[in-house]
């Protein structure tokens, strides 16, 4: 039995004074996981709202549940404001995550011990596509048997031929091929959609496309279109280039709308999460309004970033394409230290960003735990208004903790100077308060 050092209120009372700290780091920090973004004032006020209070099973009009008046009319706007935003005819904007959306995907369009083929995870899959032995959510929650697309490094993307090679030999050899399923978690370089779909159509799978990345991206017209080069639908996080609350969506051709309703409920949620809901709103109606600025100064800041490190030292991957057209960037870091010590270091100065697996990690015998590779994103840093110029200050910021081993309160001091004049949310419809200031209720 646990025993508590401290009386009920002193422990509520010290929630509090955590989640300010907090506050107060990331005001003082540079924000560089690729995963993450910060959301708008606008957004923040919607997921306090009374609707994180309630249950509205079901679609708009058809609820299990009543008291849904207003949330119903927000949903619908959501809806709308997703099909316009990515120009697609149907949207289920109610997945909690992109691992619910990921698996709304997997109960449309395959069936338990159906084979699917993805990106391994150290060539930039998401453990929501990952085999059953590594307890990755296709493979152990929908039963499915994941074949890994071919990856050639030098490019840092999918090998057409082999992957057109692969997937015939692995039919003709008897397997059930459902589901291509492209996209991820390391994505510096738009995939071969368009060069493959048909494949997997001819074979008589679907194509899904995990845009939980870069679904920012394509909404601002910045990376492929996965749904207009083949895909019959594409998942997506609403917090990573796309900067709303923590979510899920999937878009989809209209045939799959009704299937994707089922799968979504009953089949992967019970009530969905109506404040984040909302929020999903107020962002997409931000990114209608200024997505396509804000994502074009993403792929610049990135860019920018990439060839800074690369010049300081650090070797940043797809060299001979760039080294990317999205937000994110992964360097190998083996020259200086392992991943886990390096981002422990970088954390330390106030640099967040997070180790990575490298496609090649895993044949010299390295381990997620202490990867050879660091990844950073620009979607943050580029929502606070960065632009060009501070990215090579970052780079540089970068290097002196990586390459030169500095550490500490100098570092710390350097980013904290860096970030005074970058702690307003740009790209959205406006607000005087901070981007990282505790809003207090009580
Ligand atoms: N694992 C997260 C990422 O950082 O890419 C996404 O779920």
């Amino acid at each position: 039995m646990t025993t508590l050092t401290l009386e009920p209120k002193k422990m509520h009372d010290r929630v509090f004074e955590l989640l300010m700290a907090h506050h107060k780091w990331f005001e003082a920090s540079l924000p560089l996981i690729a995963s993450e973004n910060i959301p708008s004032i606008a957004v923040r006020e919607a997921i306090i709202s009374d609707f994180g209070n309630r249950y509205a099973e079901g679609w708009t009009g058809e609820r299990v549940y009543a008291g849904c008046r207003y949330i119903d009319q927000v949903e619908q706007v959501c809806i709308d404001l997703a099909k316009a935003l990515f120009r697609v005819e149907f949207a289920d904007v109610r997945p909690i995550s992109g691992v619910c959306a990921n698996l709304v995907a997997y109960t449309t369009f395959t069936n338990p011990g159906d084979t699917m083929m993805a990106l391994a995870i150290p060539a930039g899959g998401h453990i929501s596509m990952g085999r059953k032995d590594f307890g990755g959510t296709a493979g152990s929650v929908r039963g499915l048997d994941v074949e890994y697309f071919p990856f050639d490094v030098d490019e840092m993307n999918i090998d057409v031929d082999a992957t057109a090679k692969k997937v015939k030999k692995l039919v003709s050899d008897g397997k059930k091929m459902s589901l291509g399923m492209f996209g991820g978690s390391v994505l510096p370089f738009p995939q071969p959609v368009k060069e493959l779909s048909e494949v997997f159509h001819d074979n008589n799978a679907s194509v899904c496309y995990d845009a939980a990345h870069v679904a920012g991206l394509v909404a601002g017209g910045q990376f492929q279109d996965p749904m207009h080069e083949g895909a019959d639908a594409m998942t997506a996080s609403t917090h990573k280039t796309l900067p709303g609350p923590q979510g899920g969506l999937i878009i989809s051709k209209s045939e799959h709308g009704e299937n994707i309703k089922r799968a979504t409920f009953p089949g992967n949620t019970s009530n969905h999460h109506l404040h984040h809901l909302a929020g999903k709103a107020i962002m997409f109606a931000e990114m209608m309004a200024y997505g396509r600025e804000y994502t074009s100064q993403i792929v610049k800041n990135s860019r920018a970033l990439a060839d800074k490190l690369n010049e300081d030292g650090l070797k940043v991957l797809g060299e001979k394409k760039g080294f990317t057209k999205s937000h994110v960037i992964i360097a190998d870091i083996t020259a200086y230290g392992d991943g886990k010590t390096l981002e422990k270091k970088l954390e330390d100065s106030n640099i967040i960003l997070n180790r990575n697996l490298l496609p090649y990690d895993v044949k010299m015998g390295r381990h997620f735990e202490a990867p050879g590779g660091i990844r950073c994103g620009v979607s943050e840093v580029t929502r606070l208004g960065m632009k060009e110029p501070q990215m090579r200050e970052i780079a540089d910021l970068i290097a002196r903790v990586v390459v030169k081993g500095e550490q500490g309160e100098r570092i710390r001091a350097d980013v904290a100077s860096l970030k005074k004049s970058f702690n307003m949310i740009h790209y959205a419809f406006g607000s005087s308060r901070e981007a990282y200031e505790y809003i207090k209720l009580r």
